[in-house]
């Protein structure tokens, strides 16, 4: 049985990778942050009793930032394959924390090749590694953007995503660690954390379509960028790690459109007319925006006959009636006096 062993399995990706490498018969080892309410909701389906015999998923307490909890459980885990997804990966977020969204994302990411190097060195078994790059890397260098695309982030998240790429290659060349890169362009889905734009769309939408909210407020409605579904991605990533050579991929639907794009066709969905609900904050535009992103995922379709299923039409279905039944359940429990969700969060 192959052990795997994942950071950020909390997050969008790490519940769909775990899920599919259960499925697949792996052993699943997954690295959690201690936090004061329970933070495993998007796995909480896949939760097995620890005392039981035939457990296939492992959860571990600690942090990217805390190198020796990090060796021993990696150590303990004792994996085949590692799928580093951890990061604050919010990009509007990361201007407001550009010290720990670097911390987390560069420094983070030498703790995990650090922790699989020695690791690696004291058994008789290499590691292969996944490491979570993003299309955000490309930044300011026009679209399309494949593999060969210049790095020009515009975001201290950018930058510390092409500090961990570059980490990652260095390891790979001075050490021969077994380190794949893949360049994600933008996925979601129903488990899209809500303060990402296409969730916090569909999120609004589907409250204002019964009655629970009258207004969603965005930022710039004119980005472009290539949106895809993280089922599909968390598939691609585990096909990058099943090659006997180390290769780094985009990973991409080759298709682009505007913010506005995604907001009419979720409103129109819901019979909504998107130009009476929208108002527009400029706390949610970001001092420097990556106008257009589009990637070019030749590459890996050739390579490793990969090609997204779902399109962005597919993935708007998808999560309207996923948040659609989520705000129906809402107004239940508000029609049975339990009064309305708490909306103050910050939203960036
Ligand atoms: P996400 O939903 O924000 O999940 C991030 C995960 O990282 C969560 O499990 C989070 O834990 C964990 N985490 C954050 N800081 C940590 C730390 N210091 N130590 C340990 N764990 C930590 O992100 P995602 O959408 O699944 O993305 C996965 C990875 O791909 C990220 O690296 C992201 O930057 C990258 N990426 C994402 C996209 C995309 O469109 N989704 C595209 C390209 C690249 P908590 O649950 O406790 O917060
Ligand atoms: O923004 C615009 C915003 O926050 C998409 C992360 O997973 O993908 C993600 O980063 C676009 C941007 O994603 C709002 O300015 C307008 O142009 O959903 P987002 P992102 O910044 O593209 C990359 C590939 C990653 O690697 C990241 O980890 O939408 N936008 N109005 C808004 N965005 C948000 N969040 N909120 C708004 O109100």
């Amino acid at each position: 049985m192959k052990r795997a062993f994942i950071t950020g399995i909390t997050g969008q990706d790490g519940s769909y990778l775990a899920e599919s490498l259960l499925q697949r018969g792996y052993e699943v080892h997954g690295l959690i942050r201690r936090a004061s309410v329970f933070n495993t909701d998007r796995i909480d389906h896949l939760y097995q009793d620890p005392h039981d015999q035939a457990v296939r998923l492992h959860l571990h307490h600690g942090d990217v930032t805390d190198p020796l909890a990090l060796k021993r459980v990696i150590e303990e885990s004792d994996p085949d394959e590692i799928y580093h997804l951890a990061a604050q990966s919010h990009v509007r977020v990361s201007f407001d924390q550009p010290l720990y969204t670097g911390h987390v994302g560069a420094m983070g990411t030498l703790n995990v090749l650090e922790a699989a190097k020695e690791v690696e060195r004291r058994r008789d078994r290499p590691i292969r590694l996944y490491n979570a790059g993003s299309s955000e890397m490309f930044g300011a260098s026009p679209p399309p953007q494949s593999e060969d695309t210049p790095f020009r982030p515009r975001s201290p998240y950018a930058v510390s995503k092409v500090a961990a790429h570059g980490y990652a290659v260095n390891y790979r060349e001075a050490y021969g660690l077994h380190v794949v890169n893949g360049i994600l362009f933008n996925h979601a889905s129903p488990r899209r954390g809500e303060t990402f734009l296409t969730r916090k769309v569909t999120r609004a939408a589907t409250r204002i379509s019964l009655g629970l909210q009258d207004h969603l407020w965005l930022g710039n409605l004119d980005a472009r960028r290539d949106w895809g579904f993280a089922g599909d991605y968390v598939e691609a990533m585990w096909r990058m790690l099943q090659t006997d050579v180390p290769v780094d991929y985009v990973v991409a639907t080759g298709r682009s459109h505007s913010v506005r794009d995604v907001v009419v066709a979720v409103f129109d969905r819901l019979d909504l007319d998107w130009e009476a609900h929208v108002r527009i904050d400029p706390r949610y535009l970001r001092p420097t925006e990556v106008a257009h992103l589009e990637g070019d995922a030749s590459r890996i379709e050739r390579d490793l006959g990969w090609k997204p299923e779902v399109g962005l039409d597919d993935l708007v279905d998808m999560m309207v009636e996923h948040d659609l039944a989520v705000a129906e359940r809402e107004r239940l429990l508000r029609d049975h006096g339990h009064g309305d969700v708490p909306r103050g969060r910050v939203t960036p």
